[in-house]
C-alpha cells in the first residue's frame, strides 16, 4: 500500500456552518472535494499522527464511500486508530459518547442531520473535539483557512475495508476498530434512567409509537425500547435506516412526521409518541391529543430531571439558545439555578457543560440534551419523558397542565420561509438591523416595541465572542420576536421568525395567542416585499 500526495487547489465555499459543512451530495462527490476538506481538517488539527478518532454517520447516500476515503486519508496521515460504527453508522449522540468514553482525539460525523438525503439531496461532515462536542468557532475558522491555502492532500491507495462486521483491521499500520454502534450508548442510557420504572410502565399497558423516520435512530430505538424496556414489537416504526430516508425529510416536526402527529391526535392514539431526525440528535414529543413544543419540553425536563437517576442530585444550571422560549428560565428562577442564553447551535453549550455551569441544554428546534454527552440527544429526551411519565403516572397533557399552572406559560411558535432568494433575505435583515436602535417606542400593529438588539454573545468561560446571531425584538407586555437566517440550508436562504408571548390564560390556541406578535413582525419587517412570500413553509 502506498501513500499518494495529490496536488489540489483551494475549493471555494468550504466554510463549515452552524453544524459542520453541509452541501448538495453531488458537490461532495466532485473530484477532490471531500478529500480537500478532510485534509484541511487534519491540517487544522496539526496533523493526525498517533491520534485516535471516532468515525460514523447517519447512513445517508455517500456515507459508506466517504467513510472509506476518510479511513484511507487518516491512515496516510499516520493516525493510530479509528473507531468506526459497524456499517459506518453512528448516531450523533452515540458518536459524542464514544469520543468521550474512549478518550479519543475527536470524531468525524457524516450527516446533514434533518436535511433530506440522496444523490440529489444533502450530505455533510462535521468534526467533534475530544470533549465530544461540535468544534468551536476557532477550529472551524482554522479548517476554513486551511481549505483556502491547501495545495495537496495525502491518501493511501488501498482497497475498501469491510465495515460490515465487528472486529479490527490493519490499514497500513492504522487500526480500524469496527464497533457495535448501539451497545455503548444503550449501556449509558441504562445508567442514566430508571429502566425498571419504565419497564413497569410498559407492563401496565402504556403504549407509544416512535418514528425513526427511516434514519439512524431505528436500530437504537428498537434495541432500547423494544428489547431492553419491553415495549411491544412494532413500537418503533420506519426503523431501518435508508440512504434516502424513504424519500422524506428526516425532520421530527408536525409537518415532516405528519403521520405520527395525526396518529397521536386521532381516535386510536397511544399515550405517547416521539420521533427523531436523520442523525438522531433531535426529538419531537407528543402525547395523546397534545403536541409538546420543544421549548416546553425543555422546561418540563428541567423541572423533573431529578426523577432520573442520572440527575437525582439536581441540575447545576440550564442553557437555551436565544430564540428558544423563556419557559425554562421560569423553572431556573424558581429553583435558583443560573440560566444562560446562547447563540443557535449546540457548539455554544460545550464550554458551559464542560465547566460544570449547566447540566441541561435545549433549543427550540427540537434539540434537548444534557451533560452525559456534548450533543443534543433525541432518544435521551424520549427516555427522559418516559422516566418522568413512569414516575408521575400522569398523561403528557396532565404533566404539561401542571407545569403551566406552577410556572406559567409562554406561547411559542417558529415560522420558516425556506429556499427564499438569498439577496432578498439579506436585504430584509439589513433593513431591520439598520433600524434596531430606533425601534424602541415604535407601534407595530397591536404591539409596542420596548427594545431591540442584534444578539451577540460572549462565552463566560473562555471569553470567545459571536456577533450577528439574530435580531431580537421585545414588546411591551413581554412578547418577543426573533428573526435570523439559517446556517444549515443548502439552497438559497431560509428566514426563521421566532414568536413568543407569555400569557396568563393557559388554554389558548397557540396560533391565536401569537397572532399579535405575527402582526407586529409584519409591521416591522416587510417579509412579503423582500421574499415574495405571504406565508411560511413550515410552522412548528
Ligand atoms: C438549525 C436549528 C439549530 C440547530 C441546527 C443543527 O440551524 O435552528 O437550532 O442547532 O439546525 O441541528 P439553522 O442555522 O438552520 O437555524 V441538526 O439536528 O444539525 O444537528
Ligand atoms: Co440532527
Amino acid at each position: 500500500m502506498r501513500v499518494t500526495t495529490h496536488p489540489t487547489r483551494p475549493i471555494a465555499g468550504q466554510k463549515p456552518g452552524t453544524s459542520g459543512l453541509r452541501k448538495k451530495t453531488r458537490v461532495f462527490m466532485e473530484p477532490h472535494y471531500l478529500e480537500n476538506f478532510v485534509q484541511a481538517l487534519f491540517n487544522a488539527l496539526h496533523g493526525a499522527e498517533g491520534k485516535t478518532f471516532v468515525l460514523g454517520g447517519d447512513g445517508r447516500y455517500f456515507n459508506d464511500r466517504a467513510a472509506q476515503v476518510i479511513l484511507r486519508m487518516a491512515a496516510a496521515q499516520g493516525a493510530e486508530r479509528v473507531i468506526v460504527g459497524q456499517g459506518a453508522l453512528l448516531s450523533t449522540p452515540a458518536a459524542s459518547h464514544l469520543i468521550r468514553a474512549r478518550r479519543t482525539d475527536g470524531g468525524i460525523i457524516l450527516s446533514a442531520s434533518h436535511n433530506p438525503g440522496g444523490a440529489d439531496e444533502d450530505f455533510g461532515i462535521k468534526f467533534n473535539t475530544p470533549n465530544g462536542g461540535p468544534a468551536a468557532e476557532a477550529i472551524t475558522t482554522a479548517i476554513h483557512a486551511e481549505t483556502e491555502r491547501l495545495s495537496e492532500y495525502r491518501i493511501l491507495e488501498a482497497h475498501d475495508i469491510d465495515l460490515s462486521h465487528i472486529g479490527t483491521h490493519d490499514l497500513a499500520g492504522m487500526v480500524v476498530e469496527v464497533v457495535d454502534p448501539v451497545a455503548d450508548y444503550a449501556a449509558l442510557m441504562e445508567e442514566l434512567f430508571d429502566f425498571d420504572a419504565i419497564r413497569g410502565l410498559f407492563r401496565s399497558g402504556f403504549r407509544m409509537k416512535f418514528d425513526a423516520m427511516h434514519a439512524i435512530t431505528g436500530p437504537y430505538a428498537a434495541h432500547i425500547l423494544e428489547h431492553m424496556l419491553g415495549a411491544p414489537m412494532g413500537t418503533v416504526v420506519n426503523a431501518t435506516p435508508q440512504p434516502d430516508f424513504g424519500g422524506h425529510h428526516p425532520d421530527p416536526n408536525p409537518t415532516h412526521a405528519r403521520l405520527l402527529y395525526e396518529h397521536l391526535m386521532g381516535d386510536h392514539a397511544p399515550e405517547f409518541g416521539a420521533a427523531s431526525d436523520g442523525d438522531g440528535d433531535r426529538n419531537m414529543i407528543l402525547g395523546r391529543g397534545i403536541y409538546v413544543s420543544p421549548s416546553d419540553s425543555l422546561a418540563v425536563i428541567a423541572a423533573n430531571a431529578h426523577l432520573a437517576p442520572g440527575w437525582s442530585g439536581g441540575l447545576r444550571g440550564v442553557a437555551r439558545s436565544m430564540p428558544t422560549s423563556r419557559a425554562v428560565d421560569r423553572v431556573a428562577a424558581a429553583r435558583g439555578w443560573d440560566a444562560y442564553a446562547t447563540p443557535t447551535g449546540w457548539k455554544f453549550f460545550g464550554s458551559l457543560l464542560d465547566s460544570g455551569r449547566v447540566s441541561l441544554c435545549g433549543e427550540e428546534s427540537f434539540g434537548t440534551g444534557a451533560d452525559h454527552v456534548r450533543e443534543k440527544d433525541g432518544l435521551w429526551a424520549v427516555l427522559m419523558w418516559l422516566n418522568i411519565l413512569a414516575h408521575r403516572r400522569q398523561s403528557v397533557a396532565e404533566v404539561l397542565a401542571d407545569h403551566w399552572r406552577e410556572y406559567g406559560r409562554d406561547y411559542y411558535s417558529r415560522h420558516d420561509y425556506e429556499g427564499v432568494d438569498a439577496a432578498g433575505a439579506a436585504a430584509l435583515m439589513d433593513a431591520l438591523r439598520g433600524r434596531l436602535d430606533a425601534l424602541a417606542g415604535t407601534v407595530a400593529g397591536p404591539l409596542t416595541v420596548s427594545g431591540a438588539r442584534d444578539f451577540a454573545y460572549t462565552d463566560p468561560v473562555d471569553g470567545a465572542t459571536a456577533t450577528g446571531q439574530g435580531l431580537e425584538i421585545d414588546f411591551e407586555g413581554g412578547a418577543r420576536a426573533v428573526l435570523r437566517l439559517s446556517g444549515t440550508g443548502t439552497e438559497g436562504a431560509t428566514l426563521r421568525v421566532y414568536l413568543e408571548r407569555p400569557e396568563a390564560a393557559l388554554d389558548l390556541d397557540p396560533a391565536r395567542a401569537l397572532e399579535p406578535v405575527v402582526q407586529a413582525v409584519a409591521a416591522l419587517a416587510d417579509i412579503a416585499g423582500h421574499t415574495g412570500r405571504t406565508a411560511p413553509d413550515v410552522v412548528t
